[in-house]
């Protein structure tokens, strides 16, 4: 049986293979261009436009013993990766960092993942989201403190270029009147800070989706991830300091109308998956990107 392997780097911990704690990858496994998503399935089905071999070498595939599934190989000759991460903000930093950690270059990574709306988009459509919020719960608020329960950051941008590709072919694939841009509130619940009621807990959140309507009017879209890519993205770094060393954007299949209290069927989010993930993938082709990888 295989020995673990010794972590060492407290700050950062890697293997004695250069692997980081919780993704385990290490250099030369993951490229440059990157498609995340929540849904191992998801990554699996994405797997099948890539070209099947590299350098006569099957495909790279790592499942991490906390969750992360990663997938390398080539898609018409170019490198790229599919991550699944998960759920949730933690994953979507954990995933940011360590795929920095062992990459040299800039990055372009995609989230491609399902999302709630309150409108105007509709189950089924795909929302590229040009800007993101994350609604936090607000502890205090619930130990008694006059605060209100939930905080509302300010906006953080995706890559303005990366967006615009992705809006355009999904435009172009969909039709415009199932494709929307503007702004995504990330949630750190799926339950209370979307708005979901639940008479088993105390929420405090009856009002929420009239306050965050009323601060953001283009708010269209409900998820659990985009922010902390989009933020992380903002606050990156080259070795120099200077521009942002990752691009990111995201295009998320619309799950749940909140409004209506839709919720899509599995055979359309197959079709989804696979039509739209091949066009999120032509983007991530598409975008510039002077990479060692
Ligand atoms: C909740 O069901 C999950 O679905 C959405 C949310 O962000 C959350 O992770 O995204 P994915 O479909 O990418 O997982
Ligand atoms: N993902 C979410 O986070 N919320 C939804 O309502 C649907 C998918």
């Amino acid at each position: 049986m295989a020995q673990p392997h010794e972590i060492s780097n407290a700050n950062f911990p890697v293997d004695d293979q250069g692997r980081t704690y919780h993704v385990e990858l290490k250099p030369g496994q993951v490229a440059n261009r990157i498609i995340t998503v929540g849904d191992p399935d998801r990554a699996d089905k994405f797997a099948a436009f890539l070209d099947q071999t590299r350098d006569g070498q099957p495909l790279f595939r790592h499942q991490s013993h906390r969750g992360f599934y990663s997938i390398t190989g080539t898609y018409r000759g170019v490198p790229v990766s599919l991550v699944a991460i998960g759920m949730g903000m933690s994953m979507m930093d954990f995933f940011v960092r360590e795929v920095r950690a062992v990459t040299t270059g800039p990055l372009a990574i995609i989230r491609f993942g399902s999302c709630g709306t309150l409108g105007p988009a509709d189950v089924g459509d795909i929302i590229v989201p040009t800007e993101a919020v994350a609604v936090t719960r607000n502890y205090d608020y619930f130990t008694g403190d006059a605060v209100p329960p939930y905080h509302i950051s300010q906006p953080v941008a995706a890559d303005p270029v990366m967006s615009e590709l992705l809006a355009t072919q999904l435009v172009k694939l969909r039709g415009a009147d199932h494709v929307f841009t503007g702004l995504n509130a990330t949630c750190d619940s799926f339950y209370s800070s979307q708005g979901r009621t639940d008479p088993q807990f105390t929420d405090a959140n009856l009002g929420l989706f009239d306050e965050l309507q009323a601060r953001y009017p283009t708010m269209t879209s409900l998820e659990m991830e985009t922010f902390m890519l989009y933020h992380l993205a903002s606050v990156s770094q080259t070795p120099t300091g200077g521009t942002p060393s990752v691009r990111a954007a995201a295009a998320m299949m619309v799950f749940a109308q909140r409004r209506t209290n839709a919720f899509i069927d599995k055979a359309r989010v197959a079709e989804l998956e696979t039509t739209v993930g091949l066009a999120v993938l032509e983007t991530l082709l598409a975008t510039p990107l002077n990479e060692a990888t």
